[in-house]
């Protein structure tokens, strides 16, 4: 750490570095200490960790705004609000391209941590009516992207459903300028089905509670819930959502990013069309062959999606109950299973909603992007889902710890980078710190041939029969013996009885934990097809906005290549996520949840130490002092101790370099537990930090007494 002594509380250190002794239990019981008296920031170095208070606390006011609002980091206690302001300054004042990072499980308080450090760097830019209307942008992007991209879960009543990354761009005064969204895998299985006590996305449940019964009438729609298949028939409204208000608020943020009421109009009628396909019924028939074939048993719904789409009813009836399949020369259609139409129907419906998720990103991005070409800078936020473990994980958890994983290099490497370049740049040696690497795990996962995702493309584009079993065999054969890599089958080759490891799984090693997958449903995730007949009645339709989200819908544009998968979509989209991370100035928060039942300031030691476990805080607490835990510029450093020696008290005079080292000579100190570089004092561990201080506070009581003890002898 660097400068404040103020931080220094040996019961509940501001600041993790200084923490000794430095146990997994020391580190939870001093976040426990802090979150009791409402401290739910603390540092490590300049990481935020964040404790989620599940309670509005009084620490976001505008006074707090101009608290932290160019104040040193370390002077004051440890805030959102001092990492916000310390990234925005050295963005404006030293021109170095910033990323804030936010990391943490489920529910921890990630975009909640994004929106305040969206809403902090609005306050203390420049006021000016232009500067307004882009910050009033960008902040509304918000409301409107939780609407389509958030559901509650059984973790999260707001749970954001998709990986977000936003770039905010400054111009050389540190006014805002603009912003570009990137958005990650949604998660669409959501639409067609989720568990208990979890809901659909909150767009939906808005949309029937909102909207004025004209618009209902217009989108051809029922206001009860419980009418629709895709919705929850229980639990669909929740006592701390006001569905009705939060749909107008966002309809509210549309009008201010720029939609036009016509652009509104087309996507909601998207959007109910997804909901209506849910209602859409099949059933089997005998066709005149004898053969079983399916056929909409009730065709209401049917007739209305057409109409709101512009569709020949015939048109989707034959998509959703047929497939035309192509064998050498000829086209034959044939009929589907009842099954089949289900599976083609829920396809069909979760890719028009992801595709509208993406258009929604793309046409908030075509108001806030920056028109002009005016240099800029830029602070990037990133909000992404956190690592999961679940009872029963599946090819979303895969993903989306994958990229976990990624984060966790990426910070690794980053905060040696950082560490390294100080130690260089303030001329001191730097012996290499031993740390965990994670590349094996990553590599494990993303190598271009052997990497479990290569694996699972190729068996995606085998020819003939490919299902999960081959794609599980290929791995335990190319994988038998890597060390982050476990099966039931390597397991017994490895003479290892472990009944928690059932088949059709594979367990990971991660850097947070082992989890185990279950294959079920990979190969049909990572392929996500849609069969053509359904993107091409798309296509037929005359809703723009709907056609525009099925290019490939077109017959003359139809081609025999398939789309890139999921998982290569997912890798190349982090790769480049990565290498823009990598090029700014890192800035971490680390969120934590404290309990499991949404409740305020109950905090429960085991889960926080789950946490603290695979955020590798303990880590990153090594890292940051595997070298020196504190530094500090020579000047202050002097001030404040320099009582402790004769020789540079009360005055020194010959530069604070000299009067550091005359200072320190006198105190004893073993030579390796101090560095002088060229601007800093170094100090290696906080056994010696805590040293000084106390020594400091002796004689600050010694000299208080002796003064009084003066001042009454002139009496
Ligand atoms: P997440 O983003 O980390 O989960 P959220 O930011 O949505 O988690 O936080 C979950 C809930 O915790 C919020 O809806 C608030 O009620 C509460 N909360 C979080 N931070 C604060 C805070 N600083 N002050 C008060 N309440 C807070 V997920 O999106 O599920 O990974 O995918
Ligand atoms: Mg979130």
């Amino acid at each position: 750490m660097e400068g404040s002594l103020s931080l220094l509380d040996a019961e509940a250190v501001a600041d993790l570095v200084l923490l000794d002794p430095l146990t997994e239990e020391s580190l939870v019981q001093t976040l426990q200490e802090r979150f009791r008296r409402r401290d739910i920031y603390t540092y490590i170095g300049n990481v935020v960790i964040s404790v989620n208070p599940y309670q509005s606390l009084p620490i976001y006011t505008p006074e707090k705004v101009e608290e932290y609002r160019n104040c040193s980091f370390f002077a004051v206690k440890p805030h959102i609000y001092a990492i916000a302001d310390d990234a925005y300054r050295s963005l404006r004042d030293r021109d170095r391209d910033q990323c804030i990072l936010i990391t943490g499980e489920s529910g921890a308080g990630k975009t909640e941590a994004s929106k305040l450090v969206m809403s902090y760097v609005a306050a203390v830019s420049s006021k000016g009516e232009e500067v307004n209307k882009v910050k009033e942008q960008l902040l509304q992007s918000n409301p409107v992207l939780e609407a389509f991209g958030n559901a509650k879960t059984v973790r999260n009543d707001n749970s954001s459903r998709f990986g977000k990354y936003m770039d905010i761009e400054f111009d050389f005064k540190g006014d805002p300028l603009g912003g570009v969204i990137s958005n990650y895998l949604l998660e669409k299985s959501r639409i067609v089905r989720h568990v208990k006590g979890e809901r659909n996305f909150h767009i939906f449940y808005q949309l029937l509670a909102g909207a004025s019964p004209q618009l209902l009438q217009q989108l051809k729609l029922r206001q009860d819930c419980g009418h629709y298949g895709y919705l929850n028939h229980e639990g669909s409204s929740l006592p701390a959502m006001d569905d009705a208000a939060n749909f107008h608020a966002m309809q509210d943020a549309m009008r201010i990013i720029g939609f036009s009421p016509a652009e509104v109009t087309e996507l909601l009628q998207v959007t109910a069309v997804v909901l209506k396909l849910g209602n859409v019924q099949l059933s089997s028939s005998f066709q005149a062959s004898g053969m079983e074939a399916c056929s909409i048993s009730e065709p209401q719904e049917l007739r209305e999606i057409c109409e709101l789409i512009g569709l020949d009813p015939g048109t989707l009836e034959r998509a959703l109950c047929s497939r035309t399949v192509k064998a050498r020369d000829e086209t034959v259609l044939t009929t589907l299973t009842v099954p089949q139409g289900y599976y083609g129907r829920d396809a069909l419906a979760k890719n028009i909603y992801s595709r509208l998720f993406d258009w929604l990103v793309k046409r908030i991005n075509a108001s806030i992007q920056v028109k002009s070409d005016k240099q800029r800078k830029v602070m990037g936020v990133l909000d992404i889902y956190g690592f999961e473990i679940f009872q029963d994980n599946g090819f979303e958890q895969f993903i989306i710890n994958y990229c976990n994983e990624k984060l966790q290099q990426i910070f690794i490497l980053m905060t040696l980078k950082e560490e390294q370049e100080e130690y260089v740049r303030e001329g001191i040696q730097w012996t290499p710190v031993e740390f965990f690497d994670n590349s094996i795990i990553c590599n494990l996962i993303e190598n271009n041939t052997t990497g479990i995702l290569a694996m699972l493309d190729e068996e995606c584009l085998r020819p003939g029969v490919v299902n999960e079993d081959t794609f599980l065999t290929k791995l335990n054969q190319l994988l038998a013996t890597h060390k982050h890599y476990e099966s039931k089958e390597t397991q017994n080759a490895r003479r290892v009885t472990d009944a928690s490891l059932p088949l059709r799984c594979f367990r990971i090693h991660h850097y947070a934990g082992k989890v185990t997958y279950n294959v079920t449903g990979f190969i049909e995730k990572n392929n996500d097809l849609l069969f053509r007949d359904l993107s091409q009645a798309m296509w037929a339709a005359r809703h723009a906005l709907l056609r525009s989200l099925f290019p490939e819908g077109d017959p003359q544009k139809a081609s025999l290549k398939l789309p890139p998968t999921a998982g290569f979509q997912f890798k190349s989209s982090v790769a480049m996520l990565m290498r823009n991370l990598y090029s700014k100035n890192p800035n971490y928060i680390r969120c934590i949840k404290p309990n499991d039942t949404k409740s305020a300031m109950v905090f429960t030691p085991e889960l926080v130490l789950a946490q603290v476990r695979y955020l590798g805080l303990l880590e990153n607490v090594r890292v940051r002092r595997a070298g020196y835990a504190f530094r500090q510029l020579y000047g202050p450093f002097l001030q404040r101790y320099k009582m402790l020696n004769a020789q540079t008290w009360p005055h020194w005079d010959c530069g604070d370099r000299e009067g550091t080292e005359v200072l320190l000579a006198g105190l004893e100190f073993p030579a390796e537990e101090l560095a002088f570089g060229h601007t800093k004092i170094f100090i290696r561990s906080p056994r010696t930090l805590f040293d000084l201080e106390r020594r400091r506070q002796e004689r600050v009581a010694q000299l208080a007494t002796l003064i009084q003890k003066t001042f009454r002898g002139w009496r």
